[in-house]
This record gives structure tokens, sequence and C-alpha cells, in this order.
């Protein structure tokens, strides 16, 4: 097979959803609005600068073909590189993308297996979308095109493309974690998806962690079936032999545009009179912002704020919890119970707690624009994030480079990967720990403005020096055959 470097100005790249949404309107309109999600916000400053072809799904469901007015609809969304849609069926959403996707591979790999359903119908759709997705690359990849695959949902599309006989270097870069064998073990389709991996020339993860719970279960599900597959854990990038080729598995973790945030932050509305008294004095927003998802750890954030508020009185109206869920995958079972759950609690500590002048949960359910979250980032003191288990986080590293005053303060869960990162200057909690995160949030209340100017100042040096393009560079640099 004839691999050949990639050119650094022309990739294609893979992933379940384009950046944008479509939507028919009843008078059979197309309306395109913008998406949201990690994958989204990261990838969309890699092709703005380098053109390319974005392959996905527009997010919608369409029985036929493409249209000409949808293709003009979506061609006309992306600026600066081009777009081709693969669309879904009725059935494809229900059996490979709620399914396989998010009731299987989802929940396996954030440690959730109680809410997998390991249906061999979800499997058989999970294949032949795949199959569709790299048909769709093959027929429009050009020869020296790197082609860039994202994530769990199209895991099985480089060993298709490979079976099409295309010589192009293909990578793969997983978002969310890597499980440990314990748990990676339990799926039927174990096997499959292992070797499917092992297609790709670069496999990038987030964190050294899910690297080594992926080379663990090489280790231990592939050689079981006699296969060798053996890499070095602790080297940045390690290579693999396999099946005649090399396999380099790296760490690279994901990040945000960060001049561009900050640019964009310059502009939004100011601080809301970013306050310089100390202690008990200070009024405070506490901000959560969350996809609608159980790994987000959202009702253990609310028990322990419920907490907060139990042990300490004296900041009552002094502290706002906003919490933004952004709706997503409400076709689940799981999801729907989840929001009924969140909404309940926040009903409940408003009414234990609520005043005619103070509401201490303000609950919002609704995407808003990035000019509104933005300010509202601004606008907090303290950051909440509370996962219980995350690929990366996006929304701790946009919060902090929107953090211009260098005052504020990160609560980050532990189990979400951007901790590895910062566990030296956020303040990092348990989420599970319910009595300890109360405590968290008061901490992060009382801080000296001195030590969060200082935290926050080496936050912001560190996401600087970490942002997207330094990501896609590492990766890139991984992808390259060295001569
Ligand atoms: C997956 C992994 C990994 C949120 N609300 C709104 C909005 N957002 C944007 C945020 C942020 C993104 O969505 C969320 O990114 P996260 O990284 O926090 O989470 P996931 O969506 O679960 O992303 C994750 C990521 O992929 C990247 O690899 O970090 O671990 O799970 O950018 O700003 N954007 C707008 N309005 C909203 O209301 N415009």
């Amino acid at each position: 097979m004839n691999k050949k470097n990639p050119r650094e100005d022309h990739i294609v790249i893979v992933s379940n959803r384009l950046p944008f949404v479509l939507k028919k309107s009843e008078g059979g309109n197309i309306e395109v609005g913008k998406g949201t999600g990690g994958l989204v916000t990261a990838m969309a400053p890699v092709l703005k600068n380098r053109h390319g072809t974005w392959v996905g799904w527009p997010g919608y469901v369409q029985e036929s073909d493409t249209d000409e007015t949808m293709l003009s609809a979506i061609q006309s969304a992306a600026s600066g590189y081009s777009v081709k849609p693969v669309m879904l069926t009725t059935d494809e959403v229900k059996n490979y993308y709620e399914g396989f996707s998010n009731s299987i591979l989802w929940p396996l790999f954030h440690d959730s297996t109680d809410k997998c359903l390991f249906f061999p119908e979800y499997w058989k759709s999970y294949k032949e979308v795949n199959k569709k997705f790299a048909l769709t690359v093959y027929r429009n990849a050009d020869d020296l095109d790197f082609l860039w695959v994202h994530d769990y949902q199209l895991i099985l599309v480089g060993g298709y493309l490979r079976e099409m006989d295309i010589g192009n270097r293909i990578g793969f870069f997983l978002h969310i974690p890597f499980p440990p064998i314990d748990t990676f073990a339990r799926c039927p389709w174990r096997f499959e998806l292992l070797s499917a991996m092992l297609e790709y020339d670069v496999l990038g993860f987030q964190t050294i962690q899910d690297k080594r719970n992926f080379i663990g279960c090489l280790a231990s599900i592939l050689q079981h079936a006699g296969i060798d597959a053996k890499a070095e854990v602790d080297e940045a990038v390690s290579e693999l032999q396999f099946d005649g080729r090399t396999v380099r598995i790296g760490v690279f973790p994901i990040s945000i545009d960060y001049h561009e945030i900050i640019l964009e932050a310059d502009k939004s509305r100011g601080y809301k009179g970013a306050e310089e008294k100390c202690g008990d004095d200070r009024n405070v927003n506490l901000l959560g912002v969350d996809r609608l998802d159980y790994t987000k750890g959202i009702v253990e954030k609310l028990k322990a704020y419920q907490r907060f508020l139990t042990l300490f009185p004296k900041l009552h109206k002094k502290v706002h919890f906003i919490q933004l869920v952004v709706p997503s995958r409400g076709e689940i079972a799981a999801y729907v119970e989840l929001k009924l759950k969140i909404e309940q609690l926040v009903g409940e500590i408003n009414g234990i707690f609520g005043t005619a002048d103070w509401l201490p949960v303000r609950y919002m359910f609704r995407p808003l624009d990035s000019t509104e979250l933005i300010s509202l980032y601004r606008a907090s003191e303290i950051a909440f994030i509370g996962s219980l288990k995350d690929g990366m986080n996006l929304v701790a590293k946009e919060y902090c480079a929107c953090n211009i005053d260098e005052k504020g303060v990160l609560i980050l869960s532990e189990f979400a990967g951007a901790a590895q990162q910062f566990y030296q200057d956020a303040i990092l909690i348990n989420p599970h720990d319910i009595e300890g995160t109360a405590m968290a949030i008061y901490r992060a209340f009382t801080m000296p403005l001195e030590e969060r100017s200082l935290r926050m100042r080496n936050l912001r040096e560190n996401v600087k020096n970490r942002d997207v393009f330094w990501w896609l560079d590492s990766f890139f640099n991984a992808a390259i055959v060295k001569s």
C-alpha cells in the first residue's frame, strides 16, 4: 500500500455531526443553525484556517439521498471548506446513533455500564453506517489528503477504508475517555472494536490514563486471541507494530482557540463590578455549563450546593448558582429521566432556601448564543465543573480564557481530563463527595484575591500555551512519517 505523507493544508475531517444543524421548517425551507458541543468547538477553527473537507451528518433525518437545495444550504453554512453530508434514516438514527453510539459506547466508555443496552441490531446498524461514512470519504478524498476520523461513533471507518484499499494516512482521535479492561471487556464486540482501532496510522487520546487503558485492553483482549500488540505506555507517542504496519499512539489534550475567545470576551459586557471585598462580603455567581448528560454530574453539583447552603446560612443571598443545561439526546430515556431529576432538585433547593428577593439556583435549559455564553463566563466569579467522567471538558478552558481580570476560581472534578492539566491551580473535587464539594465551594468563595489571581494567571497561561493549534500540530506531527 502506497502511504504518502499528508499535506498539512488538506485534511478530510470525518465526524458524526457537521458543525451546524439543518432543520426543515414547516414550509419546507431548510434552516441552518450553529452546532454546539465540544467536538464542534475544537474542530471549527481547524478547518477555517486550512481549508479541506468535512464529512458528517447534518443532524436531521432523511430517508432518501441529499437534494440540491440541501446541498447548497449546507455548503453556504461552511466558510472556506467543502462539506460532504452523510444522511441518516430514522432507523439508523435509532440504532446507530441513539443505540450503539449513545446507549452502548457512550455509557461503556464513561463508566456507566448500568446504562448499556447490548442489542445486536445496534451493532449491525453501527457497522452499516460506519461503512456509509467510509464510502463518502472514499469518493471525496484525494491521494494526499490526511483522513482524520473523530470519536466513538465512527471507530470502524478506518477499517472500512482499508478494505476499500485506500492508501492515505488515516488518524483517529477519541474525544471521550477510554475505559479500563474490566469495563471494556463487557462489550460483546470488544475484539472487533479494538482490531478496527489498529487499522489507523495514528491514534490520539485525551489523557495518559486513556492511552494506558487502551494499551491494557490491547494486551489483554488481542493477546488472548493470539495477536501480538504491545506498546510502551509512558512515551508521549509510542509505536506498535501490527500486521506489518506501524500504529502510533499518542496523548493530545484537546483545547480551544484561545486568542479568538479572548477577542470575543474583550468585546463582551464587562464584569458586573469585580468585587474586591474579601471573605463573606462578596457577592458571587457560581456557574455551571453542561450538556444534558449523566456524565456531567449536574445532580451531584446541585446536592453539593444544597449542602453548602445548609452549612453556611450566613452566605445565603450572596451566592447565585447559575446552571445552564444544553438540551442533548432528548430521545434517550436516561436523558429524559435526568432532566426530570435536575428540575426536581432545582425546585426543591429554590423552595427550601429561596426568598422573595433571592433565587438560589438560576436554571436555564436551552442553548445560548456564543456571545451570551461568553458574557456569562465573564460575569461569574466561580466556574463549577463536576463531571463524573469527561474526556477533557472545554468549558473549563473557555472559562479561564475569558477570565481576563484574573480574579475567578475554577472548581474542577478530578475525573475530567482537564484536571491532569489544571490540578495545581484549580480546586479539585471528587463529585461523589457531596460534603467535600460543599466545602470546596466555600473555599472558592473565601479565597483571598491574591491567591485567586495567581492561580488564574497560571491557568490562563496553561491554556494559552496549549491551545487548539498546539493540539492540531502535535497530532499532525505524530501523523507524519519522518524519513
Ligand atoms: C466532548 C467530550 C471533550 C455549551 N453550551 C453552549 C455551548 N456550549 C459549548 C461549550 C463547549 C462545548 O459546548 C462543550 O464542550 P465540553 O468539552 O465541555 O463537552 P462535550 O460536549 O461533552 O464534548 C469532552 C470534548 O468533546 C472535546 O474533545 O472535552 O470531554 O465529552 O465548547 O462552549 N455553546 C454555545 N451555546 C451554549 O449554550 N454556543
